[in-house]
C-alpha cells in the first residue's frame, strides 16, 4: 500500500496525478502550509528529517519491507519502476535523453528559478526590484521550453511521460506568478492539455486547495 504526505498547494499534487494515470491504490495524508510562513507544519518531520513535501511511503517495497522515499523525481522513477515502465522513457534515444532531462530540469534548474524570484519579491522595499532582476532567469527557462514544446506534443515526443508531471508544478506556478503565458502559446496549450486528463483531474478533486489548476 502507498502513502503520499500531502502539503496543500504543492509540488506532491504531481504524485497524486501520477498515481491516478497508473492506477495504483494509494492514501493522502493531508498537511497544512502555515499561512503566513507558507512553511510545512512539523508533523512532517515525524515522517522524515527534511519535513518537505512529497514523501511518499510504500509498504511494499521492492526490498520486500517498507520504503519511504522523498525528491518528486525520484519518486517518479520509483513509481514508474513500480510498474513495469509506465510514464518512463520513450524507446527511441533521442526521447530517452529528453526524458531524463526535463525529469531533471524541473527541480534542478526552473524551480530554483522561481524560488529565488518568490524569496527576493518578499524581502521589504527593494523586494520587487530584486524580483525583477531574477525575471530573465526564469524566461530562459521558460523560452527554451516554449522552443521544445512547439516542436512535440509532450516533452519526451509523442507519449505523455513522467517528464511533463515533473515540469507540470513549475509550469503552472510560472503562469501563476512568472509571466509564462506572455507569447507562450505552445506551453500553454500544453498546460491546457494536462489539465483536460481525467486522472489529473481525479488527483484534483482528491488532492484538496490546489491554487493552480482548476476542478472541471
Ligand atoms: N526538491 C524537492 C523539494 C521539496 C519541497 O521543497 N517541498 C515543498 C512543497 S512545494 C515543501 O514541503 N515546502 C514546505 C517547507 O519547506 O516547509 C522535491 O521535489 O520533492
Amino acid at each position: 500500500m502507498i502513502i503520499v504526505h500531502h502539503l496543500n498547494n504543492s509540488r506532491s499534487q504531481r504524485i497524486l496525478w501520477m498515481l491516478e494515470e497508473l492506477q495504483l491504490p494509494y492514501d493522502i495524508r493531508f498537511y497544512q502550509r502555515n499561512p503566513e510562513t507558507l512553511q510545512a507544519p512539523p508533523e512532517l518531520k515525524r515522517v522524515h528529517p527534511l519535513g518537505k513535501s512529497p514523501i511518499l511511503e510504500d509498504r511494499d517495497g521492492p526490498t520486500g519491507g517498507p520504503v519511504t522515499l522523498v525528491e518528486t523525481g525520484a519518486i517518479c522513477e520509483y513509481l514508474v519502476d513500480k510498474s513495469d515502465g509506465r510514464l518512463g522513457p520513450p524507446r527511441d534515444l533521442q526521447g530517452a535523453l529528453r526524458y531524463r532531462q526535463f525529469l531533471h530540469a524541473a527541480e534542478g534548474s526552473v524551480m530554483p528559478a522561481l524560488f529565488a524570484k518568490l524569496v527576493v519579491s518578499r524581502v521589504p522595499l527593494l523586494g520587487k526590484l530584486a524580483a525583477k532582476k531574477v525575471q530573465p532567469m526564469i524566461d530562459v527557462h521558460l523560452d527554451y521550453v516554449e522552443q521544445e514544446l512547439a516542436g512535440r506534443p509532450w516533452f519526451a515526443g509523442d507519449a505523455m511521460t513522467a517528464a511533463d508531471i515533473m515540469m507540470s508544478f513549475p509550469l503552472e506556478a510560472a503562469r501563476a506568478r512568472a509571466g509564462l503565458a506572455e507569447g507562450r502559446p505552445a506551453t500553454v496549450a500544453w498546460l491546457d492539455r494536462i489539465h483536460a486528463l481525467p486522472a489529473y483531474q481525479r488527483a484534483l478533486a482528491k488532492g484538496g486547495t490546489y491554487a493552480y489548476a482548476k476542478p472541471r
